[in-house]
Order: C-alpha cells, then structure tokens, then sequence
C-alpha cells in the first residue's frame, strides 16, 4: 500500500482546518470565522484499500505578537520538517501581500513535492486568481496547484488523488478505525474553545484557553470540570455574560457537542479564570498545552 505524511499549512484563516475535515470527513480540527483558531499540530487519518495518509494540520503562520504566536508558528514549521509532502493553502480571494511574502520566506518546503491549493475560490474572481497564481508559479516552479471550495468540500477528491501518486509505499501507521492522535481531553478541550470563540468578537478570542480540572469517566453523566482562562478582568466579564446568560450557553452548545462525540449523556460545569498575560509567559504556555517542545 502507499501510506505517508502530509503536512497541511498557511496563513490564518485559509481554510487549512475546514480543509482537514473534509479530507478525513471527520470534524478533528474546529473552524471559526476567527484567525488563529488552531493552536496545535492536529492529525487526521484518511483511509482506503490502498493508501493512509496522515495529514497534519497547523496553525497559520503569521508575524507573532506574543510568545504563543512563536509557540504556534514554531509548531508549524516543525509540521513541515519531516512529511512526505507539503500542502499549502492559499486564500484565492486576497490579493498576494505581506503575509504571503512572510510565509515564502520563513517556511522551507523545499525539501518534498508541494501542492499549493488555491481555497475559497467561490470568493475569488477569476482575473485575480490567475494573477495570484503567476506570483506563486514564480517562488514554486514545480508545484502542483489545485483549485477547492474546502467549505463545500469541492474538489477535494483531487487533493487525495494527487497525495497518492506522490506517496511512497509503505506501512499503515496507524489502526484503519483511528482519524485523530487527539485524546478525548484534548477533543473536548477544543470543543469548549471553539464554542467560546463562536460567541465572542474581536481581541477577546486570542486570550482564551480551556484547562480541564476535573473529569470522571466513571460517573453517569460523565462530570466535566473545565476553566475558560481569560487574560484580564474586563474579558471575564465579557465571556460570563449578563445575569451569566453567555457562559450558559457556551456550556449547553458545547454539552452537546460532547455528548455527540463521546456518545453518551454529560454533565458540564465551566469557570472563568483570570490568568494574566498568560500568552507571554511560559509556564502557562505549558500549562495549556502550547509550549512546543523538540
Ligand atoms: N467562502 C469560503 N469560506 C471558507 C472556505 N473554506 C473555509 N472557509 C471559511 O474560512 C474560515 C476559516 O476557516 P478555518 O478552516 O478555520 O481556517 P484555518 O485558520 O486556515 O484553519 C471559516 O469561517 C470557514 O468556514 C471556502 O472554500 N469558501
Ligand atoms: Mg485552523
């Protein structure tokens, strides 16, 4: 059989996870309107008779800010080291520019076939896309490129059939049953956060983690304790809600996105913690889960 690595990477907010999820057809990695949503390399196994590949989806590469940028960034260059081939999504509706530029340079990719996929296309006028496309063709002269509406799951048969022909023969690396090396922790950690980040605008978003204080398996309902870290004050407030109407509702949204997930009835209680600057300093890094170690 032919089986291989294939990391998924790009700017934020291009679609990468949307794109993940499609390929598997199995939502691991969460999609929000929000840049900078995916804070973790996420595995996704995709399966048939004849191939596994096991695609690695990123955090967008971007000119960091605080210290979990770096931690973020750092995490996706490390993605792109060791695959068999690269996979970098464009967002075909924006002009070429800085961010573009930022990627080309601090990115090597060089090193194993590229397929450079040109998303949300049914954004994108034509003219301009072909003028995005002939900047790309000049930085990637032998890349691959594929037009998708990863939202619709267009054309994403394409990007299956193109990572196959470029994979090597090799081993199932992991059970055929598996799409994620996400533990249900993590799963459910991300559940919260994306439903935070869906009920949330602008700066607040950046600022929040999910710690899991307490969970027991054995309990029915399973009992999740979890803390909706925030970095000031102000944010607690804001994801706390009048009269606490928010968090009760970012609680029963994501009940039941564990419940479908886990398969069975949950009771689900969330805190809003304060922990300040958390981003910049690094035993909270850790603490949450985004310090990328060697
Ligand atoms: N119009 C359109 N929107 C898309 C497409 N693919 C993804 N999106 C949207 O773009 C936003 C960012 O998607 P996400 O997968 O989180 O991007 P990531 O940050 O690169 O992982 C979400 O609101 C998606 O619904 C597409 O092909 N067309
Ligand atoms: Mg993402």
């Amino acid at each position: 059989m032919k089986s291989g690595f294939v990391a998924i990477l790009g700017r934020p907010n291009v679609g990468k996870s949307t794109l993940l999820n499609g390929l598997i057809n199995h939502n691991v990695s969460i999609v929000t309107d929000k840049s900078q949503t995916t804070r973790n390399n996420i595995i996704g196994i995709y399966n048939d008779e004849n191939t596994q590949i096991v695609f690695l989806d990123t955090p967008g590469i971007h000119k960091p800010k605080a210290q979990l940028g770096q931690e973020m960034n750092n995490m996706a260059y490390s993605a792109a080291h060791d695959v068999d081939v690269a996979i970098l999504v464009v967002d075909a509706s924006k002009p070429f520019g800085d961010g573009d530029t930022y990627i080309i340079d601090h990115l090597d990719i060089h090193h194993c076939p590229l397929i450079i996929v040109f998303n949300k296309i049914d954004l994108a006028r034509l003219d301009k896309t072909e003028e995005l496309k002939k900047t790309y063709r000049s930085f990637f002269k032998d890349a691959i490129f594929i037009d998708t509406v990863a939202k619709e799951g267009f054309n994403i048969d394409e990007i299956i059939k193109n990572v196959s022909s470029l994979l090597p023969e090799g081993p199932a690396y992991y059970p055929p049953e598996m799409i994620t090396d996400k533990d249900e922790i993590f799963r459910i950690k991300e559940i919260i956060r994306e439903k935070v980040l869906k009920s949330l605008r602008e700066e607040v978003p950046h600022s929040v983690a999910i710690y899991m204080e307490h969970i027991e398996w054995e309990k029915k309902p399973l009992q999740i304790l979890a803390s909706i870290i925030v970095e000031k004050d102000s944010q607690k407030g804001i994801v706390i809600g009048k009269g606490g109407q928010r968090i009760k509702e970012i609680g029963s949204k994501a009940r039941q996105s564990i419940e479908r997930l886990l398969n069975q009835h949950v009771y689900l209680e969330l805190k809003v913690k304060v922990d300040e600057d958390w981003r910049n300093a690094p035993s909270s890094l850790k603490e949450y889960g985004y310090k990328y170690e060697k």
